[in-house]
């Protein structure tokens, strides 16, 4: 049989499977009938101080444009906004409304393993009329999100998200705490989502919403006191657009980038690739009526994204002075004599190319059939997109490659995120905080986050401690890409 017919039928075998084999038997790399081996869920304390939550995903309707959309969401006005206080455990029921299999990865959280959402790897996917219940102890303060892990283009893209505050980081309250959530929608004039994912833009920057909003509004105005001090955490929760955060009309400072506490940094502009956020401290105007613009500066001309109204009697405040959030509790890595692993942004190629001649080993099918690794990847027609030369081998998660990389649980790395292609990428890290230490593109900040953004051609130097153990994911959050092969696991042990 011609090499090419083989494959077309073994895709089929395997997309015909389905949800039957999987369900019961998890495919990962050289393991055949292997039991799902998923983590092992924390216990609560009996003195736990808990917040219980009820999230149901489901399709909503909501007025983005004249005519409703048929958006997908955990509340029927959104978005929802979780706050529990350091120390609280968040208790969350997760409901499956829709149609097809979800989950919830808790972005930026440092929890344990089997809370992290991903199905296949950490939990099995909730079906549909099913539900699953998230348990853990935030260990970190700050702004946080949470998303589906699975079909995360159309999930994500008809705008299944929530926010996660974690407080207690003040060390000075602020008189008005703001969250703006950006997202643009991918929808036409009569409110109708249009394909989430084309392959021109897959293959390139992604494809583009065409419906710009704050906290699912155009250019909304909030009222903040007079001459008040102000909070502002904004989440770039959109799947594709890159934002340079700014402030116009008052002297803005950083605070905070992923939720993690930063000395304040005057604020000129922020870069934002897709999952990012930034923390914001101001001075609202002293007099009622007068307005701040939060403005996007990756533009032609900067983008008015919302705006500010002081209102009410002025507030009687010393001069203002950017107070700093209490240090974040992220393990400084070790970076003197930290080993470095370096990790290739590249254009998909095939397997047999792969630079490190280690290919993965053949993939042994639950039912006794041996895939190699090369049809694998034929599974997924579109893939565009790998890391180290390895592309994710499927749309789905049913079938995993073995890890890109072994941490020593304790040690720390260096890892060196080096952009072979003429795109952004915001790379995200599971289950660990990393610091950015430095670009070869000019100066950085050092901050800790989650997600960074690598840009064309550069090189970006994070650090971590590798001190939660499992099998986390790292991907690109432009979500097309990652969909289409920039995805790997590393393995904490
Ligand atoms: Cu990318």
């Amino acid at each position: 049989m011609p090499a090419a017919s083989n494959r077309v039928t073994r895709r089929r075998a395997i997309l015909s499977l389905g949800g039957i084999v999987l369900s019961s038997s998890i495919a990962r790399w050289g393991w055949a009938d292997a039991a799902p081996a998923y983590p092992a869920a924390p216990s609560i304390p009996a003195d736990a101080r808990i917040v219980d939550a009820t999230l149901t995903a489901a399709p909503r309707w909501r007025q983005l444009k004249s005519a409703p959309s048929a958006i997908l969401d955990y509340v029927d006005d959104g978005p929802v906004v979780l706050r529990v206080k350091h120390g609280d455990w968040l208790r969350a029921k997760l409901i499956n409304g829709l149609e097809e299999h979800t989950s919830i990865h808790w972005h930026g959280i440092r929890l344990p393993n089997a809370m992290d959402g991903v199905p296949y790897l950490t939990q099995s996917p909730v079906q549909p009329g099913e539900s699953f219940t998230y348990a853990f102890q935030p260990p970190d303060t700050g702004t946080f999100f949470f998303h589906p892990h699975c079909n995360t283009v159309e999930q994500l893209g008809r705008g299944l998200a929530g926010v996660l505050i974690v407080d207690g980081d003040e060390a000075r309250p602020h008189d008005a705490d703001l969250v703006l959530v950006y997202r643009d929608w991918r929808i036409d004039d009569t409110g109708q989502f249009m394909p989430m994912i084309t392959d021109a833009g897959a293959a390139k920057a992604g494809t583009f919403g065409t419906h710009r909003t704050i906290n699912d509004k155009v250019r909304p105005v909030y009222g903040v006191p007079a001459g008040g001090d102000i909070r502002l955490r904004f989440l770039n929760l959109d799947m594709t657009r890159i934002v340079d955060l700014g402030v116009i009309g008052a002297e803005a400072w950083l605070i905070a980038t992923d939720g993690n506490a930063l000395p304040p940094q005057k604020l000129k502009a922020w870069r934002m690739g897709p999952a990012m956020r930034a923390d914001l401290t101001l001075r609202a105007p002293a007099r009622a009526g007068d307005r701040i613009q939060i403005v996007n500066y990756y533009a032609p001309e900067p983008v008015v994204m919302a705006e500010l109204e002081a209102v009410g009697p002025t507030r009687d405040r010393p001069v203002f002075e950017p107070v700093p959030l209490r240090p974040s509790r992220i393990p400084a890595p070790e970076i003197v004599d930290a080993e470095v692993f370096s990790l290739r942004l590249a254009a998909a190629t095939a397997p047999n190319a792969s630079a490190d001649g280690d290919l993965p080993p053949d993939l042994v099918l639950p039912d006794g059939e041996v895939l190699r690794y090369a049809d694998a990847l034929c599974l997924n027609p579109d893939t565009f997109w790998s890391f180290n030369g390895r592309s994710w081998p499927m749309q789905s998660h049913e079938v995993l490659p073995p890890p890109l990389v072994t941490f020593r649980q304790g040690s720390s790395y260096v890892i060196e995120l080096i952009n072979q292609t003429p795109h952004m990428h915001p790379i995200h890290l599971h289950g660990h905080t990393f610091k950015v230490l430095s670009s070869s593109k000019g100066e950085v900040v050092p901050h800790f986050a989650d997600t960074t953004l690598v840009a064309p051609k550069e090189r970006v130097r994070i650090a971590i401690r590798a001190d939660n153990p499992g099998d986390w994911m790292i991907h690109c959050h432009i979500v097309e890409h990652q969909d289409t092969g920039m995805m790997g696991i590393f393995r904490v042990a």
